[in-house]
């Protein structure tokens, strides 16, 4: 059944009316998910003043309040958790065991931020001066313009609507326009949970409401995720603007294999990173460095295992791996793995799409690895985000840990090895923001910092306590009584 797509603004679920929006199955693609016209930009005006009106009253509304409202959304998302999953894995192709897991990772996120009210709100020091205290208190930055990427439905939507609303923002988001169906399901979790009318506003559209929120002169912050091209855009007009801007973009993450690793462990590892999610994560491992003593061994029962992995519906229970967003996706991955071919590539397996009706139809890409004899080519610099791992031989750990390194980019890496020595000086070396010893590159916990080193990431990062510095802004109070006694 198709659902209609529904804008939030002031409150008011309403339809829109500018072009037409529709999400599709991408396993198959004649099924619509939801659909219906998108937001026009007098929605952004509205919506951007309905998040005006209402932003006074909630900063000033106790955290623990509105943390109530988030715990209360928790257990509406966690009470869907299989519904709503099985509505993302139709709508964004990662499998049901994924997308019942992204659900109830939001539930997680919701209640994290929910408890915000319980820790510490700010920082005391001592004064140079008698009879003074200094304490530094936190402020909401006002209203938050969101921009969420298909690949985390629900969950990225989350990780930024939850910390900007306990912290006391209010918000107008535009998700990505392929997956509008989980947007509506997060926002009608905090409707329901009694959200009052203004603090969050839902825009569904194309990149033309992305871009009125981004330079709307009433949005005070800017949060995005997604491709490194777009999220610099926004960063260079959130600073023309002087509003801060998270932009949280590309990688191009490294799992390195040393000799000494337990085999078992990182090859299940590698294919859960370059493969869970069809590649669709800006965590996923996209490329492998393995040392020469084990280099065959590793990459024949690699490429067994990709190949043998089931790859079909995602709402199957047995598929390990779904389809890619679209066929513009679906193109653009193919199209890298040509050129690799091209610049010196060996495509080990994959690279060929389906001949059976059934995948054909959808936006397949099989899991496909290259070995590379040159680290130059353009599939080992440049994120293609589909299920395609590069592959580099090095000789030892100096030199895996050296092309690790070997990118513009810094989000995530994994490092496979059983020695204690090498993995400090993994933790040394490999610059990037956050680093798996033994684990695959993908997956964060919503209590730590998340983001990436170099051109990765921009601004403060996400959750834990990293998310107030970026959802806040501190003031330092010089704080004297009178003169006693007086
Ligand atoms: C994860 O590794 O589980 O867009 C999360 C992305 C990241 C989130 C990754 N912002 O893929």
């Amino acid at each position: 059944m198709t659902a209609d797509i529904r804008h939030l603004i002031a409150g008011q679920w309403s339809a829109g009316s500018g072009e037409p929006v529709r999400s599709v199955n991408p396993a198959r693609p004649h099924v619509v998910v939801a659909e219906g016209p998108g937001a026009v930009a007098a929605d952004v005006d509205e919506a951007v003043a309905a998040a005006t009106e209402a932003a006074a009253a909630w900063a000033a509304t106790p955290i623990h309040q509105r943390g109530a409202l988030l715990l209360a959304a928790s257990d509406v998302v966690a009470a869907h958790a299989r519904e709503w999953g099985r509505e993302l894995a139709a709508e964004e192709g990662k499998t049901l065991a994924e997308g019942i897991g992204e659900v109830q990772r939001a539930a997680q996120i919701l209640r994290y931020y929910g408890n915000e009210g319980d820790r510490q709100a700010g920082e005391l020091f001592a004064s140079p001066r008698a009879g003074e205290r200094i304490l530094v208190t936190r402020k909401p930055i006002g209203v938050v313009g969101v921009i969420t990427p298909f690949n985390f439905p629900i969950a990225i939507p989350a990780w930024k609507i939850a910390p900007a609303l306990v912290y006391g923002n209010t918000v107008v988001w535009k998700p990505a326009g392929t997956v509008p169906l989980l947007a509506m399901r997060l926002a009608e979790a905090l409707t329901t949970a009694g959200l009052p009318a203004g603090v969050l506003n839902l825009l569904v559209g194309g990149p033309d409401i992305g871009d009125a929120i981004v330079g709307h002169p009433g949005v005070d912050g800017l949060t995005f995720t997604g491709s490194t091209g777009i999220g610099r855009r926004i960063a260079a007009t959130g600073a023309a603007r002087g509003v801060p801007v998270q932009a949280e973009m590309g990688g191009k993450n490294a799992a390195v294999v040393l000799d000494d690793a337990d085999i078992d462990l990182a090859l299940e590892q590698v294919m859960l990173g370059a493969f869970r999610s069809t590649g669709q994560k800006c965590t996923a491992t996209s490329r492998l460095i393995v040392t020469s003593g084990i280099a065959d061994r590793f990459l024949e029962s690699l490429c067994d295992r990709a190949q043998r992995l089931l790859v079909g519906d995602p709402t199957d229970d047995a598929t390990q791996m779904g389809p890619v967003i679209s066929a513009a996706a679906q193109q653009s991955i193919s199209a890298g793995i040509a050129t690799a071919a091209t610049q010196g590539g060996s495509v080990l397996t994959g690279g060929q799409p389906y001949a059976d009706s059934a995948r054909a139809e959808g936006y397949f890409v099989a899991p496909t690895i290259v070995e590379l004899d040159s680290v130059t080519a353009d599939v080992w610099t440049e994120e293609l985000f589909g299920p395609v791992l590069a592959v580099a031989r090095a000789a030892d750990a100096e030199d895996a840990f050296a092309l690790a390194g070997d990118s513009e980019f810094g989000l995530s890496a994994a490092v496979f090895t059983q020695d204690l020595t090498r993995a400090l000086q993994a933790v040394e070396q490999i610059d990037v923001g956050v680093l798996h010893v033994n684990s695959e590159s993908a997956g964060a916990d919503p209590h730590v910092p998340f983001g990436g080193a170099k051109k990765s990431g921009l601004g403060p990062k996400e959750q834990g306590g990293a998310a107030r510095e970026f959802f806040t802004h501190t003031t330092t109070v010089y704080l004297r009584g009178g003169r006693a006694g007086a």
